[in-house]
């Protein structure tokens, strides 16, 4: 897969991308990612990417000629553009199905914002989504685009070891994860339970279960109740 990102901050992208899993995504060639300034594609002498509101307002907003002049630049024609994403706190949230469904294009654009925001012709003109890491706002979109690249590289063709590590997690199946636990048995006073070093499998697995539904109903009670409408219905 190919991944593009347009941002006023490459220096953002560094650390994640060498870190890692991604870091091995990308030497493997599982993954390739294109950082690109948005100023390259600026004009005059102050390289200016933003000016004030229409409308009047606080704060700047990120002119459109930028963005549309990058794209112009990085893929030959419609027909070459990749899904390309905005991230927006107004967005659709992202969660594992849109994970999912962004892991299966053979390509991505990630724009990123600053300010107040980006001109809506961007939004409307090159825009297929607008996507949302959750309901707290940040101060561009450089760690919401981090956020997608990891969860969707992570789901691509050679990159995790364990194949199933891909999906026996939260959200596979709608619960959250079951915790976890390595050595020692003792550890400050809290063990292990008890049935992890029972060598039961099926007793692993029932427990497992049963930990993974009740903290899910614990702390999400809206994912819980739609596990409970979903797969609990056959
Ligand atoms: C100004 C942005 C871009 C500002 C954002 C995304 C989410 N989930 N929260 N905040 C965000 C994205 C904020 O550009």
């Amino acid at each position: 897969m190919h991944i593009d990102v347009l941002t006023l901050f490459p220096d953002y992208f560094t650390g994640p991308l060498d870190a890692s899993l991604l870091g091995r995504a990308r030497v493997r060639g599982a993954v390739d990612v294109g950082v690109h300034d948005l100023r390259r594609w600026t004009r005059g002498v102050h390289n200016t990417a933003d000016d004030s509101p229409y409308g009047g307002g606080a704060g700047m907003v990120l002119k459109p000629e930028p963005f549309f002049e990058a794209v112009d630049d990085l893929y030959g024609g419609p027909q070459d553009r990749p899904r390309t994403v905005v991230l927006t706190p107004r967005g659709r949230l992202l969660d594992q199905r849109l994970v999912e469904e962004l892991a299966g294009e053979p390509g991505l654009l990630l724009l990123c914002g600053r300010y107040e925001g980006i001109d809506e012709r961007v939004h409307r003109g090159l825009a297929h989504d607008e996507v949302s890491i959750g309901d707290y706002v940040l101060a561009g979109g450089e760690v919401a685009a981090c956020a997608i690249i990891e969860a969707v590289v992570r789901l691509l063709p050679g990159v995790m070891g364990n194949v199933e590590s891909g999906t026996d997690e939260s959200f596979g199946e709608g619960l959250l994860e079951y915790p976890h636990y390595t050595r020692p048995p003792e550890y400050r006073g809290m063990a292990v339970p008890e049935v992890l070093r029972s060598g039961d499998h099926q007793k692993v697995r029932r427990w497992r279960r049963e930990q993974a539904i009740a903290r899910t109903r614990e702390v999400r009670p809206d994912l819980y109740e739609r596990w409970r409408g979903d797969a609990q219905s056959d």
